[in-house]
């Protein structure tokens, strides 16, 4: 190669890399926020105004699940219902006697494959039929807590040796390392139970489609979703409905009343498995973020651009068609939202977590509220965002409260006191 030729290339190398570095850079300035209309959830696409319930289950909410699922989260190809299910293992003497434990396994069998996962419950004792938080774990059922009867997933784990994670196996090591996420026993003892599962037993959270559900449903020599396909979080949300499918034959539990929650990654999923399946009596966004609850065309903190960069498996592959260019779309996420409507929607942020937009995920929540109005429920009154743990309580929810990004013991007790009264649990 000749000297110019080496320079050119290296110079076109710098600059390229320079760009991509550039895009790296987060806003966290209110003040250079982009200006943008935001979408009129009760205006079709058409620019036809919704003035009505049933014009808005008949027309504007199916055209916009159907924008979300074939330009965000991915459609599912089929359906999928267990083959199977067995109780592995159970307890009535979890967390001093106070309440039941069960392990449930439930297996699905396609295409002459095998996927399972494993659904872990606690329920109080004292309840009949006990209403349920359902939600996804990151790091293994036994992280949640730290009874030793919890059996771990052999699923694939990110490394993490801080907890005793080497070669993507989990082990013993990290039993309990994230109880304070789950106050469960607050849960029992306001008569509401948990059921958990690891999110990666249903679809490990890495770029690869060859794994976890996805190929159950691929028709002949697929190797990934199409374009419009499901992508890892519709994944996860789909195995939350098959939580559910378990949940509604459970005798123990009150399936009217199951709780759909998140957190981070987990709590985008929440949100779109309470969009898909209006089984879920509630939902809960805790610090969903970007993606999430948080308004797009914000582009503040996470972007969509990045978060398509730095996770090209969680969205469908028509998502990439937005990266940096919000403006473009003709929704946002306020919208998502406003399709769990009217039942109970709780979004949480926490003020040190910039990253998630704290006031894109408020502002979301405030501009959902008049679909929620057209029910006659209450959403959030004013675009003013309440001052730190100070929540609002209504149909729709909200609070930020101090600190970053995680869950706490605050956040659970907002939610379990919010849970009873919206579900009118005694
Ligand atoms: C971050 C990601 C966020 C959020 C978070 C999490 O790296 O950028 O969108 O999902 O992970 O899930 O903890």
């Amino acid at each position: 190669m000749n000297m110019k030729k080496t320079l050119f290339l290296l110079i076109t190398l710098l600059t390229s890399q320079f760009a991509f570095s550039q895009q790296f850079v987060p806003n966290y300035d209110e003040s250079k926020v982009p200006q943008f209309v935001v979408p009129d959830p009760l205006m079709t696409f058409k620019q036809k105004k919704v003035k009505n319930v049933k014009n808005w289950e008949k027309k504007r909410r199916p055209e916009l699940i159907n924008f979300f699922t074939q330009n965000m989260f991915g459609e599912i190809p089929g359906e999928l219902k267990i083959s199977s299910y067995k109780v592995v293992e159970e307890s009535d003497d979890a967390f001093n006697g106070k309440a039941k434990r069960k392990q449930v396994e439930l297996t699905f069998e396609k295409n002459g494959k095998t996927l399972d996962f494993t659904i872990l419950m606690y329920l109080p004792k004292n309840v009949e039929k006990a209403p349920v938080f359902l939600g996804c774990n990151f790091d293994g059922n036994h992280t949640v807590t730290t009874d030793v009867n919890v059996i771990i997933s052999d699923a694939w784990a990110e490394n993490d040796p801080s907890i005793g994670v080497n070669y993507n196996q989990l082990t013993e090591q990290s039993r309990g390392v994230k109880t304070s996420r789950w106050a469960i026993e607050k849960m029992i003892d306001a008569g509401m139970g948990l059921a958990t599962i690891y999110y990666c037993e249903v679809d490990p959270d890495k770029n690869d489609f060859t794994d976890g559900i996805h190929p159950l449903l691929y028709v002949d020599d697929q190797k990934q979703p199409a374009n419009n396909e499901w992508g890892s979080i519709a994944a996860w949300s789909w195995g939350l409905s098959r939580a559910m499918d378990y949940l509604e034959k459970d005798e123990d539990v009150d399936a009217s009343k199951v709780i759909v929650f998140g957190h981070s990654r987990l709590g985008k999923t929440s949100i779109w498995a309470g969009v898909t399946d209006q089984r879920f009596a509630a939902v809960i966004s805790n610090n969903s973020g970007c993606g999430g609850a948080a308004l797009s065309k914000r582009k503040f903190g996470e972007t969509v651009w990045r978060i398509n960069n730095s996770f090209p498996h969680w969205f469908c592959k028509n998502f990439h068609n937005y990266s940096n260019k919000e403006d473009l779309m003709p929704v946002d996420q306020h919208e998502l939202l406003a399709l769990i409507a009217p039942r109970p929607l709780y979004v949480a942020s926490a003020e040190d977590d910039q990253w998630a937009d704290p006031r894109g995920e408020f502002l979301s929540a405030f501009y959902a509220t008049p679909v929620y109005q057209l029910y006659g429920k209450k959403g959030i009154p004013s675009d003013v965002i309440p001052p730190v743990n100070t929540p609002i309580q209504n149909t729709v929810a909200y609070h930020i409260r101090t600190g970053g990004h995680g869950v706490t013991d605050y956040d659970w007790e907002q939610y379990i006191k919010w849970a009873k009264e919206q579900l009118k649990i005694n």
